[in-house]
């Protein structure tokens, strides 16, 4: 120990107008550059000049990594730390975060990285689940040069599900120095509440819901406007898809131990984070998505599950197809009773712009729209057994949708107006998903769709008597956007929300995709409602402008909301007295009292609360006892 300045742990505040090269944790995307005039505070700090290296480790099982302190580079002072002897590529050095920070919180982790000669290095994010899997992504690639090279502010937060969370360097073999590891907790921000809810505003019209990643999950800012706007519904980004809920290693030892290849395994390992969120808070699930050429492995269509392996045939692919819905519905509901799983896309994106089926193929070969589904049936003739099994298997009250982008264009419309109805005619689709993928772009002369374009769209799917939802909505600005390209942004969601609204009657949902625009799969283009600052945008102004949140009408005794008097309301009343947790107001049944429905079970001594004196006077009124409520 040279006795040297230590800074390590202080709590120092720190202006955080510095420029926040920030990346979200788990899921890598978009990178902003967003300044705050919020306070953000520096919870650990070291730059090894006290020669402790006690804070990092390597990352375990047979990581070779070796940590000391070492005067052979430096950034600030002369004493760095060395991390040396790694045999493999993922060695190197680690931090944990979860015995240190709090969960639920949003850090920015700034360092210094070089490798003794040149480097390649990655700054990487690992957490395990609540089912004991490991999962890693990377924060910040191509750290490449053979000078220092920064990580600035990258953004990290976790749940209380995740346990030994860490970020780390890896990447190459070669000796690696840190130096400068900076931690700072971000001030915590909160969202405006002086604005109306977009769900509320149109609670009397359909579900306003959005997409979440798990990632969402950790950030309280996000959370607080899904549930302020968007608690409508749910759709999972990418984690009930086929990729995600398909398990490669299952479905191998299921066919090694029973010589059956056609019962795909299953597992929800990926979306249990968020299923467990929509349970705790009640909220409807849209479930996306069954069949889809993309996002869907390709060993998932071949022999032995190998994605070397011949194609099966039809007949096979037909039975996996079975097992795989029969799988993931009855898998979904055991886990999940609660959840009210009410609309389902069985089959996304067969159709082309020109109405014609994908091309055969791999999912990765010659671009993205290929179909290993239309390999194996040769046409689009996987779609009626997909609606087939969906309808035998899903549960009770789950609606099913065909679902697609660019839905508005032509010939993939009359395809799907064609196909709609003959399935309709079957009894086996319920709605159409249109993803609603827009582009603003520079003025309402450009924007694509125009307006009318997604109007008359609107107009050929409600006249198939199916029910319509919006399922993926977001719009693009041009990149870089100006103040004038998000008054056209605006304009344009008040022109296409317009026309939603005026469908209405035949609209159960609209989802956004997305929550800020930093997180959004079109970041770049700026598509949603709140800014990454988690403001309201002019967009979100502009649909609801000159709209109020409706006053629920209260119907005294209707205790369930269902528009009836009866003996249930009654029954409601005294689970929700003897149960709260349960079936109060905020309780885990499907069928718990809601808000409205405690207003309108207080029908005896009104303005208190639920009480046996309401079941009774419920009673009373369908026995002709008394003749109004509230009594
Ligand atoms: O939002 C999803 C993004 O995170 C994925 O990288 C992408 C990969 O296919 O899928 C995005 O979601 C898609 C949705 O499932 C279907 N319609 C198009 C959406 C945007 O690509």
């Amino acid at each position: 120990m040279k006795g040297k300045k230590s800074n390590r742990m202080i709590a120092a505040l720190m202006s955080a107008s510095m420029g926040i090269a920030a990346i979200p944790a788990i899921a890598p995307a978009a990178v902003s550059a967003e300044t705050s005039d919020a306070v953000n505070k520096v919870v650990f700090s070291t730059d090894f000049e006290d020669e402790d290296v006690s804070m990092f480790t390597n990352r375990g099982e047979n990581d070779t990594t070796v940590l000391s302190a070492s005067d052979e580079a430096s950034v600030s002072g002369s004493t760095s730390m060395l991390a040396s002897e790694r045999s493999k590529d993922w060695n190197g050095p680690a931090f944990r975060l979860d015995d240190k920070l709090k969960p639920y919180t949003e850090y920015y982790i700034s360092a210094k990285v070089k490798g003794r000669y040149y480097t390649n290095a990655t700054f990487s994010f690992q957490y395990t689940n609540s089912d004991g899997e490991t999962k890693y992504s990377n924060l910040v690639q191509n750290l490449s040069g053979s000078d220092w090279m920064s990580v600035e502010n990258v953004k990290v937060s976790f749940t209380d599900e995740m346990t030994d969370v860490f970020v780390y360097f890896e990447g190459g073999q070669d000796d690696l120095f840190i130096d400068d590891f900076v931690v700072t907790e971000a001030a915590q921000v909160e969202i405006e509440q002086d604005i109306p809810g977009l769900k509320d505003v149109f609670a009397n019209d359909f579900k306003v819901g959005t997409a979440l990643t798990p990632s969402d999950l950790s950030s309280k800012p996000t959370m607080d406007i899904v549930e302020k706007h968007f608690s409508g519904s749910i759709t999972a980004g990418n984690e009930m898809k086929p990729d995600a809920v398909l398990n490669q290693a299952a479905c191998q030892t299921y066919f090694e131990e029973t010589g059956d290849d056609t019962v795909p395994q299953i597992s929800f390992s990926a979306a249990k984070p968020l299923l467990n969120y929509c349970q705790k808070n009640n909220i409807p699930v849209r479930v996306h998505t069954l069949v889809w050429h993309s996002q869907t492995p390709d060993w998932f269509f071949k022999e032995g599950y190998d994605p070397n392996g011949e194609w099966v045939s039809k007949e096979k692919m037909l039975k996996r197809m079975e097992n795989y819905i029969k799988a993931y519905f009855e898998t979904l509901t055991e886990l999940y009773p609660d959840i009210d799983f009410y609309a389902c896309d069985v089959v996304n994106e067969a159709w082309l712009e020109d109405g014609k089926p994908r091309q055969p193929g791999e999912q990765g070969s010659g671009g993205s729209a290929k179909s290993a589904w239309v390999q194996v049936f040769g046409d689009n003739s996987f779609i009626e057994p997909a609606f087939t099994f969906a309808r035998k298997y899903a549960p009770e009250g789950c609606k099913l949708y065909y679902n697609d982008y660019n839905e508005y264009m032509d010939g993939k419309l009359n395809a799907i107006v064609d196909m709609a109805a003959d399935l309709k005619e079957k009894g086996l689709i319920d709605g159409i998903g249109m993803q609603s993928h827009l582009d603003a772009r520079q003025s309402l002369d450009a924007a694509f769709p125009s307006v009318s374009m997604y109007d008359k769209a609107l107009d050929k799917y409600c006249e198939l008597g199916l029910d319509i939802q919006v399922t993926e909505l977001d719009a693009t600005t041009p990149e870089n956007p100006t103040e004038a390209d998000f008054k056209v942004q605006a304009d344009y969601y008040k022109g296409i929300w317009d026309a939603i609204y005026a469908h209405k009657d035949n609209i159960s949902a609209v989802v956004v995709w997305g929550v800020t625009d930093d997180g959004s799969w079109r970041a770049k283009q700026y598509p949603l409602l709140f800014d990454a600052d988690y403001k309201a945008k002019p967009a979100f102004y502009s649909i609801v402008e000159g709209r109020e949140v409706p006053v629920p009408k209260v119907i005294y005794g209707d205790a369930d909301c269902d528009g009836k008097i009866f003996l249930n309301d009654a029954v409601l009343i005294m689970q929700a007295i003897g149960n709260p947790d349960a079936y109060g107001v905020n309780g885990t049944e499907k069928t718990h009292i809601t808000k409205q429905g405690k207003i309108n079970g207080d029908v005896s001594n009104t303005g208190d609360d639920l009480t046996n004196a309401d079941a009774l006077a419920i009673q009373k009124y369908l026995l002709n006892l008394i003749d109004k409520l509230p009594e």
